[in-house]
């Protein structure tokens, strides 16, 4: 069987181990939600972009692309979208091509460049994504995002719960492992996936700056049927979409 293996930072990659591997990207909160969201709803595709200052230069020359993103989980001035999943409408995002720059998650996509494959997961769309993973041959990596270069329990907790589903596709190695373990535990201990979630530092922090929704949001698990897909040589992100009926 091929193996699975988790870092809790991006950071942490064995950037040589990763040719010939999928790199799965998690930012729950929330970018990897708002990602599988935007596409769900007709984004045609999205750019992930690590600076601001990129982002703003690469909208400007593809004329009908929307400016989208977040600092310190605030819209950036000028920008049009922030990066909340409840703003990626079928009304706002259907058709467009989306610029998308995040603190961590847009990162961490890069920071996978040299993948085989680069794909993202979030809990919206666990089933979609397990269901995507459980087909490939590949080492599959998960690279959790982690907030401002600490680790992040809700990205560990997705990890984790990826790592259990893949339990018979793909051999854990102990990273993964430690993550399942720890994700069933956290789980448990907080008595639901939502009020796990709800306890992690980012989802206060989201809580203090008015984006409790976005935390509810971005804990419902399986209800998208979306597994984005980051080819570095485009730049771009475009959605695999997965049959309603299989998600897990
Ligand atoms: O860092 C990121 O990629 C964001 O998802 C962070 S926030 O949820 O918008 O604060």
């Amino acid at each position: 069987m091929p193996t699975l293996s988790a870092v809790t930072l991006p950071d942490h990659l064995d950037q040589e181990k990763l040719t010939g591997s999928i790199a799965v990207v998690i930012d729950v909160l929330r970018a990897t939600t708002t990602i599988a969201q935007a596409l769900q709803h007709g984004a045609r595709c999205i750019i992930p972009v690590a600076s601001i200052d990129s982002a703003r230069m690469i909208a400007h020359k593809r004329q009908s692309a929307l400016l989208c993103g977040e600092r310190g989980g605030i819209k950036p001035e000028g920008f049009t979208l922030g990066n909340s999943p409840a703003e990626y409408t079928q009304q706002a995002v259907g058709g467009r091509d989306l610029v998308l720059t995040t603190t961590n998650g847009t990162r961490a996509m890069h920071m996978c460049d040299a993948a085989y494959e680069v794909l993202t997961g979030s809990i919206t769309n666990l089933g979609a994504l397990v269901n995507e993973l459980s087909t490939r041959d590949q080492h599959i990596v998960l690279v959790c995002s982690g907030t401002d270069r600490k680790v992040s329990l809700e990205d560990a907790i997705a990890a984790g719960l990826i790592a259990q589903a893949l339990q018979s596709t793909h051999t854990p190695d102990d990273s993964a492992t430690l993550l399942r373990d720890a994700a069933l535990g956290a789980i448990q201990s907080h008595g639901s996936l939502e009020l796990a979630i709800a306890s992690s530092f980012h989802a206060a922090r989201l809580n203090d700056l008015g984006f409790g929704a976005d935390v509810r949001f971005a804990s419902q698990r399986s209800c998208c049927p979306i597994v984005p897909r980051f080819d570095p040589a485009t730049g771009e992100i475009t959605g695999i979409e997965q049959p309603q009926k299989t998600l897990g």
